[in-house]
C-alpha cells in the first residue's frame, strides 16, 4: 500500500522529468498555496496538494498537439475552446490526471478541468485551485497581485470575482478570443458578490 507521501514524491518525479523547470516550480508553488488556502477554509490538505501539483501536467504540449490528443481520446472540445486553445490544457490535464496519474477523485479532476476558465457553481477545491494558480508566490507581477493575495484569505467568492474581472480585462486588451465559460464564470461571481454585499448592507 503506497503512502500519501510516496504518492506525492512519485508525482513530483514524473512532473519534473516532463515539465520545463519554471513550470515545475510553478506546480510546486501552486500545490503549497492550495494547501495554505485549504488550511484557511477547512478543506482536505492532501486533495488540495494533488490538485495543485497536477493542474498544469498537460502544459508540456502545444495547442495543436492538445487538439490532436483530445480528438484521439474522444474528448469533445467546444467551439469556444478551439477558438481559445490556451484553455485546452485544463481539460486534457484532467484527462491525464485520471488516465496517466490514476486520480479518480472527482473534486480533484473537476478543479484541474476548470482551473483556466473557472465556471458557474464552482466547488471549494475548484475555487482554491483557480485562486492559487493566480496568487502563488512565483507568479509574475500582475498589478493587483498584493490585493488578490490578501483577499484570497478573506473571501473566496470575492477573490474569484476580482481575479476573473482582471483576467477578462487582460484578455480584451490582448484582443484574444474569450471562452464563453470564462465569461459565464465572471457573470456568476459578479451576481453572487452583488447578492452577498446586498445581504450584508440590508442587515445594517
Ligand atoms: O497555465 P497557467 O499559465 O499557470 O495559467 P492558466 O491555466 O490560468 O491560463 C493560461 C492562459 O490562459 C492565461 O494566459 C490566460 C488564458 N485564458 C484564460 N481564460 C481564457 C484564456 N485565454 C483565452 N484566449 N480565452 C479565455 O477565455
Ligand atoms: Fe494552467
Ligand atoms: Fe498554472
Amino acid at each position: 500500500m503506497i503512502t500519501i507521501d510516496e504518492q506525492v514524491i512519485t508525482y513530483r518525479k514524473q512532473l519534473k522529468s516532463k515539465l520545463d523547470p519554471m513550470r515545475y516550480e510553478h506546480s510546486l508553488s501552486v500545490s503549497y498555496t492550495c494547501m495554505a488556502l485549504a488550511m484557511r477554509y477547512g478543506y482536505d490538505l492532501h486533495r488540495a496538494e494533488l490538485a495543485g501539483l497536477l493542474h498544469d501536467c498537460a502544459k508540456r504540449y502545444g495547442d495543436n498537439e492538445l487538439i490532436v490528443k483530445c480528438h484521439k481520446h474522444n474528448i469533445t472540445l467546444t467551439e469556444g475552446e478551439l477558438k481559445a486553445p490556451a484553455v485546452i490544457h485544463a481539460k486534457y490535464g484532467a484527462w491525464m490526471a485520471e488516465h496517466k496519474f490514476g486520480i479518480h477523485d472527482e473534486e480533484i479532476l473537476s478543479a484541474i478541468r476548470c482551473h483556466t476558465t473557472g465556471k458557474p457553481w464552482m466547488g471549494m477545491l475548484d475555487k482554491i485551485l483557480y485562486i492559487a494558480d493566480y496568487i502563488e508566490p512565483r507568479r509574475a507581477k500582475a498589478s493587483n497581485l498584493g490585493q488578490m493575495r490578501h483577499l484570497a484569505y478573506q473571501d473566496l467568492d470575492q477573490a474569484m470575482y476580482e481575479i476573473l474581472a482582471g483576467t477578462l480585462t487582460y484578455l480584451k486588451r490582448k484582443n484574444t478570443s474569450i471562452d464563453p465559460l470564462t465569461q459565464q464564470a465572471y457573470d456568476f461571481f459578479e451576481e453572487l458578490t452583488r447578492q452577498k454585499s446586498f445581504r450584508i448592507t440590508s442587515k445594517v
